[in-house]
Parts: C-alpha cells; sequence; structure tokens
C-alpha cells in the first residue's frame, strides 16, 4: 500500500448550507468516540454532537432510547480585539478545511478581515486517538497581522448541548484541580450510567486565565495581547469516558489520570501515537484502485476511514449504529445494515472484529427471545432497531400528519423480520470464511438454532404448505404481505443452516431436526415465471404500476410520498429498495444467471432507490451480471450518497450500510468475489474507467492480496488456499498470476480444472 496517497476530503469554500453535511463527512472517530466536525465559532444553524458508542439513553415518557449527544467540547468563543469572530460577519479572505484519512486529523485555515478592518489567521486542527480511545485534542492558532491584538477565547465543557432538546444528564459535579484541569460528572436521568469529561487547555505563560462554571458551562477563560506577526496559541487535550452499564464513581478519577498523561505528553506525540495505529489498520484493509476518475480511490478511502471510526472494537456489548458515531439519525440503533452492509468488510479484514459483531447478536439473544415470546413465537426475533439492551427499540410511530394530528405506525418492528434471518446468513458467513470452529459450535449454533425456532414457529400451515405470513421485506414500501420472497428464501436458508450444525455438532434429541427437515420440505418458495422473475410476494403482480421517472430523479428524498399516502405506495408496484434483487445478491448459488438478469430487468425500473442501502447492491448484480457499465453508474451512486453535492443528505449522520456498501461494490461487485457454500469465488469484472484494483482479503485464517487489472489476476499468500475462478478450481501459494484467455483465466505456469 501506498500510504502516502491516502486521499482527503476537502471544503474550499464556507457555506452555511452544508454546515452539518460536512460536520458528518468530516467527523472523527474511533469506534468508542465520535465527534461531529462543526465549527469552533457558534451558528445557529449548525449540529454539535460527541457521542461515545453504547451510551443510550431514554429521555422520559414517549420518547425513544437514543445514543446521547454528549456535553460539548468543540465550541469557542474568539474575541479579536473585542469583535466576536464569526465568518458570517467581516470578510473571509481564504478559507481551506481538509480531513487527511491518513492522519485522522481535520484542519481548518482561515483568513479573516474583521469588520473593524484588522487581519487574523485562525488555524485549527484536531484528531480522536485512534490509540487512547477517549482522547480528543484540539489546537488553536491565532495570528493577528496588521497590529497589536487582543485574543481571548472561552472554551471548556458546554452540558447545555441536547439531542435536538432532549437532556439527557444531570450535573453532579463541576470542579477546576491544580488550576487547570477542568472536569465535568454526569448522570444519565435514569441513574444507569455516568459520564465524566475532563480538559486542559494549554496557552502561553504570557495569557490570562481564569475559570467559571456558570449554567452547565465549565469554561475557561484565557486572554493574551499580542504584537502583528505573533501568535496565541491553546492546545485542548479531552477525556472523554462512561460506565454505560451502571454509575462508578471510580471513573472520574480514572479519567483524571488518563487526562493528565494525555496533557503531559503533547498534541504532537499524542497524534504521532494516533498516526501508528491508523497505519496499521490501513494496511490491513485499504483498497488501492487505478481509475480515470481520482474520485473513486477518494470514495474508497472516505468510506474505510469512516468504517474504522464507526466500529467499536473496544467493546463487545455495542454495535455499528445506522450512522456511525457521526450523528443523531435513527437514534444511533442499530440494523440489519451491520450484519449485511458491514460485517462482511470486518469479515475480510478483521476477522475478529466480525466475530465480536456477532457476539453482540449472541449477547442480546434474551431480548430477541422476549419479543419472539411477544409475539406467541418460539426462538430468537431481534429487535429491528437495536440499543444497548437488546429489546426493541423501533419507535412505535414516525412524524406527526400536522394537518390530522394523527401519527404514521412504524410496522418494521411488528412484521420486517428477514433480520432474524439476515443475521444467521452472516453468521453462517463468518464460519465460512474464517473455519473459526469453536464459535460455530457454541455462539454460532445456538444464534443458528434459535433464529431457525423463530422460523418453524412463524410459519403457517395453509394447504398443505407453509407459509410466511403478514411480514415486511426489505423494500419498506410494500407493507404486510404474504410470501415476500426475500425473507422465504433467507427463512429457509436460515433453518437449512440450522439443520447441517446440529447434524454436524450434535445436541439433545428433543425433535428439532424433524421439524427442520419438515420445515424445509414444505415451505413455500416463489419459483421463478416463464420469463425468469420472482414474484416479491403474492400480490405484487397484480398491482399497477406508475410512471416513476419524477421520484427516481430524486432518489433519496421519498418524494413519492408527498404525492400519495403509504397506504396508496402499498397498493402499486413500487419499491424503495432492492428486496427480489437483494435476494439475488445475498443467495447467488440459487439463482442462474438468466434468472438475475431477468429480475433485475423486471425490478430496477420500480424501484425508486429512496434508502441508501439500494444502488450498491444493484450494482453488484449487475457486475455479476457482467454489465460492467450499469455496475459502475451504481457504484458510484452509492459514493454519491454521502459525497455529493446535495447540502443536507447527510445533516444527520454518515450512511454506515452506504460506505459498507463502497467496499462491497469493488471486492464484491468488480474483482467478482463471493463465498458460496464454503468455497471462495473470484470472477473478475473490472469497469472500463477502472485499470487496476487491489486489496488485502483474510480468508480461512490466512490473508491473500489480490491485484487485478483487466487481464491478469495476481494472488499472494502465505500457505496454499484452493479458489475458484470464473469457476475453475485453483490452488494457490506464494504469488500466483493468472492471464485472461477470453472467459478463462490461465495460470502463468499451470492451470488445473478440477472442476
Ligand atoms: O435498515 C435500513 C432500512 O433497510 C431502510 N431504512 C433505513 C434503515 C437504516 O439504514
Amino acid at each position: 500500500m501506498n500510504y502516502e496517497t491516502l486521499n482527503h476530503t476537502g471544503q474550499a469554500r464556507f457555506d452555511p448550507h452544508y454546515h452539518n453535511k460536512y460536520a458528518t463527512l468530516m467527523a472523527a472517530g474511533n469506534g468508542a468516540l465520535g465527534v461531529r466536525a462543526t465549527h469552533e465559532e457558534a451558528y445557529t444553524t449548525q449540529t454539535r454532537g460527541m457521542y461515545l458508542a453504547g451510551l443510550y439513553h431514554r429521555a422520559g415518557e414517549g420518547e425513544t432510547t437514543e445514543l446521547v449527544n454528549l456535553p460539548d467540547l468543540v465550541g469557542m468563543e474568539i474575541e479579536l480585539n473585542g469583535e466576536l469572530f464569526s465568518l458570517l460577519s467581516g470578510e473571509i479572505l481564504g478559507y481551506h478545511r481538509e480531513l487527511c484519512f491518513a492522519r485522522g486529523e481535520l484542519t481548518r485555515v482561515v483568513d479573516w478581515r474583521s469588520a473593524q478592518g484588522q487581519r487574523f489567521t485562525i488555524k485549527s486542527t484536531r484528531f480522536v486517538s485512534a490509540q487512547r480511545l477517549g482522547l480528543f485534542c484540539l489546537r488553536l492558532a491565532i495570528t493577528p497581522h496588521d497590529d497589536t491584538a487582543t485574543v481571548r477565547v472561552v472554551t471548556g465543557i458546554d452540558a447545555t448541548q441536547t439531542n435536538s432538546g432532549r437532556q439527557h444528564l444531570a450535573e453532579r459535579e463541576l470542579r477546576v484541580f491544580d488550576n487547570r484541569y477542568l472536569q465535568g460528572r454526569y448522570r444519565t436521568l435514569d441513574n444507569n450510567a455516568d459520564v465524566t469529561l475532563c480538559c486542559a487547555c494549554q496557552v502561553s505563560p504570557q495569557a490570562q486565565v481564569s475559570f467559571s462554571a456558570k449554567n452547565r458551562r465549565l469554561l475557561q477563560h484565557s486572554q493574551q495581547t499580542l504584537t502583528a506577526g505573533a501568535s496565541f496559541t491553546l492546545e485542548k487535550c479531552a477525556w472523554v469516558s462512561a460506565t454505560p452499564d451502571g454509575p462508578d464513581d471510580n471513573d472520574a478519577a480514572q479519567s483524571l489520570i488518563r487526562l493528565r498523561e494525555c496533557a503531559a505528553a503533547g498534541y504532537d506525540a499524542l497524534l504521532a501515537e494516533s498516526l501508528q495505529t491508523r497505519r496499521a489498520w490501513w494496511q490491513g484493509a485499504r483498497v488501492e484502485v487505478e481509475s480515470d476518475s481520482g474520485q473513486d480511490q477518494q470514495a474508497l478511502d472516505f468510506a474505510l476511514y469512516h468504517l474504522h471510526a464507526m466500529t467499536p472494537r473496544h467493546d463487545e456489548r455495542s454495535s455499528i449504529a445506522a450512522k456511525g458515531l457521526t450523528g443523531e439519525g435513527y437514534k444511533g440503533h442499530v440494523f440489519w445494515d451491520t450484519e449485511v452492509f458491514l460485517l462482511p468488510f470486518y469479515l475480510h479484514t478483521a476477522p475478529g472484529v466480525a466475530r465480536q459483531l456477532l457476539r453482540y447478536r449472541w449477547l442480546n439473544l434474551a431480548g430477541a427471545k422476549r419479543k419472539a415470546a411477544r409475539g406467541g413465537w418460539q426462538g430468537a426475533l431481534f429487535p429491528w432497531e437495536s440499543a444497548r439492551s437488546g429489546d426493541e427499540e423501533t419507535p412505535p410511530f414516525a412524524a406527526i400528519n400536522i394537518r390530522t394530528g394523527l401519527r404514521q405506525k412504524v410496522a418494521s418492528a411488528e412484521a420486517e423480520h428477514h433480520l432474524v434471518a439476515d443475521i444467521a446468513w452472516a453468521v453462517a458467513t463468518y464460519g465460512q470464511a474464517t473455519g473459526d470452529a469453536s464459535f460455530m459450535a457454541h455462539e454460532g449454533r445456538e444464534l443458528l438454532e434459535e433464529t431457525a425456532r423463530f422460523w418453524l414457529s412463524r410459519a403457517q400451515e395453509v394447504n398443505g404448505r407453509l407459509e410466511l405470513h403478514d411480514v415486511i421485506g426489505p423494500d419498506e414500501y410494500t407493507e404486510h404481505i404474504n410470501n415476500n420472497a426475500y425473507t422465504s428464501y433467507l427463512a429457509h436458508y436460515n433453518v437449512a443452516l440450522a439443520l447441517e450444525t446440529r447434524r454436524r455438532v450434535g445436541g439433545p434429541d428433543d425433535g428439532f431436526i424433524a421439524q427442520c427437515e419438515d420445515f424445509l420440505a414444505r415451505l413455500f418458495l416463489p419459483a421463478p415465471r416463464p420469463d425468469g422473475v420472482i414474484a416479491q410476494d403474492d400480490t405484487f403482480f397484480s398491482k399497477p404500476t406508475i410512471d416513476l421517472t419524477r421520484y427516481r430523479a430524486q432518489a433519496g428524498s421519498q418524494s413519492v410520498l408527498l404525492d400519495y399516502s403509504r397506504a396508496e405506495v402499498n397498493e402499486m408496484q413500487i419499491l424503495k429498495q432492492a428486496d427480489v434483487v437483494m435476494l439475488l445478491y445475498m443467495l447467488p448459488w440459487r439463482f442462474d444467471n438468466a434468472t438475475v438478469a431477468a429480475n433485475l430487468d423486471y425490478y430496477e425500473p420500480r424501484t425508486i432507490h429512496d434508502s441508501s442501502l439500494s444502488k450498491a447492491i444493484h450494482g453488484i448484480v449487475a457486475a455479476r451480471c457482467g454489465r460492467h457499465d450499469e455496475a459502475y453508474r451504481f457504484w458510484r451512486a452509492g459514493c454519491e450518497i454521502d459525497l455529493g453535492d446535495a447540502p443536507h443528505s447527510s445533516d444527520d449522520g454518515i450512511h454506515a450500510a452506504a460506505t459498507g456498501a463502497i467496499w462491497l461494490g469493488a471486492v464484491q461487485g468488480f474483482a467478482g468475489v463471493s463465498v458460496q457454500n464454503g468455497e471462495l469465488h473470484v470472477t473478475p469484472s473490472l469497469p472500463r474507467q477502472w485499470q487496476r484494483l487491489a486489496f488485502p482479503f483474510c480468508w480461512q485464517g490466512g490473508t491473500l492480496s489480490f491485484a487485478m487489472t483487466h487481464d491478469t489476476l495476481t494472488m499472494t499468500s502465505a500457505r496454499a488456499v484452493r479458489l475458484f475462478i470464473n469457476g475453475m478450481a485453483v490452488d494457490v501459494e506464494g504469488e500466483t498470476v493468472f492471464h485472461r484467455d477470453g472467459n478463462v483465466w490461465r495460470k502463468e505456469a499451470l492451470c488445473n480444472p478440477t472442476r
């Protein structure tokens, strides 16, 4: 990997319309702590945000459990010769903001002329440490250029921060230790968790310093008079911690110790240490692409930067929220996005993290069993939206209709049950990719069996066959339907996996095997019609179609719901996101090429792609059909979900699943890597815009390196590995080069066509 070419994302212009988008895109994080990239100075339209993975709280009656937006550390009141610094006043002479993915450091340099006509350069840099999980550092330098100037900066810990008005924390104690270390101690209102924030703001000895505590703000006031060309500097070092599993007074003392250590080390040393950790991470994960467009490499680096920032590697009781640690969207809840869109990246770059993400579900089996029992079923029905307790967290109602006063029910928690089988799919993929027999005999077996038990009890007898009624497939515009193809095929796979595991690992004589066999023999799976198209559900083909051009042009905005009610949309052939196409993606070995192509052609024009989970999957399925241009178009559209120009698309957080899908598109789509029944398959399908694609890939306890052009495929493996290139078995050890000859890849020395 060429570390020096790691891309950055930059903003060359100050534009308040993009405050929140860039606060998300340029957010800092290490999987434990996430900090939005808001400006130091205040703007009423920007939403500050800092989150700790796993720290959830419900603000009160009628509210939903949500990831707590912590007291703010970034905000600063900056006064220059008595004038409050704001980019909405004075004149901006120069502006540049840049997030360096390699360093994980955000830099902003502003050249500003105040209303009084004095010129200043204001530079700030900041990072969240990849090494010390509670550490956030910020450095500010202000240089007056024209004359002597008095600089005043007020900053500290601001606990007036809320989640859009919902306050989660009670202030318990505020202290300043040694005239230097500020500490705020808070407890969630339900008394279930402690939160401690500490910070130290180092300024030059010439600055005057005082402290204040008022109205939930604990602040350091620093003031210095400078001659032109000299700089005021402030180095803020902060430690953030919480005890999500119960109050713990010891945490405050420990935090102060950590902060003292960090403050003594200083910004530069802490950044260098963090860089070491990041470097190792990039080396094990980076995807390198040579493309006609530099934006492709940037998108891949952007995705991996955020995948690192969003994943709580330190805590198996936390998983990845749909917006990572970058915003309040979806309340910080965990969806099927994790197992299907994010876990594969870890499976093949850091399998230990994939194992941990599955253990999160395993540790939450009790909640899933409670939910199943509430519905009158057996086994485990995982919550559609999950937080820390493992119980269902989906809000019962969505936004209020302000004309009728009625609230729209959210039906996903009641019927979007495919998530159960998605988790089983991820468990099986993990077992096949890692060969981790111990996990599969213990956590894996239990997850597969409990999820299978749910389906066994969920199915109902209809004229001698078993059917799954009243479900919602991935397409959330089609609710409460019978025999959704995606759900039924995945449920069938789930039960087959549990049966195979029970036979292999053994277990009590409890009738489970017979029940599974009966289910597998009798579950109705909608077969392709003569033209190859599979019915999304029992009634789908009977519904009318409408012209979706306008809505598809505004994909992601749900604009169809401005013209039609949800009930009306439900009665038309309108898909929010991939459904049958999602099925083709998940179980590719079940469908031949003609079926895949027929379904892509039928369903794509009926899909608005209003979910960020849709386009990338269409791209991968198109790549598998050899439709390179279509695949590339979808992949690019997937990259644009966060990186595109729309000013508000990412205001409330990154689309975590879409970042995972950027990696999926490159590796599963264009490199054509897939795990099918325990076999590793590679069917390269590079778009014509790409000249080369290279990436590391963990498989069965080792790491393979792939590098491919349109005509060559080079694989490096320290130990012997069998895989299938375009269906042909090959054995690889050391560096092995293949050359394309039509549809066949020939080994440089010898080809071994055993199949
Ligand atoms: O899980 C998704 C769902 O498929 C579509 N709506 C958004 C959810 C969270 O990303």
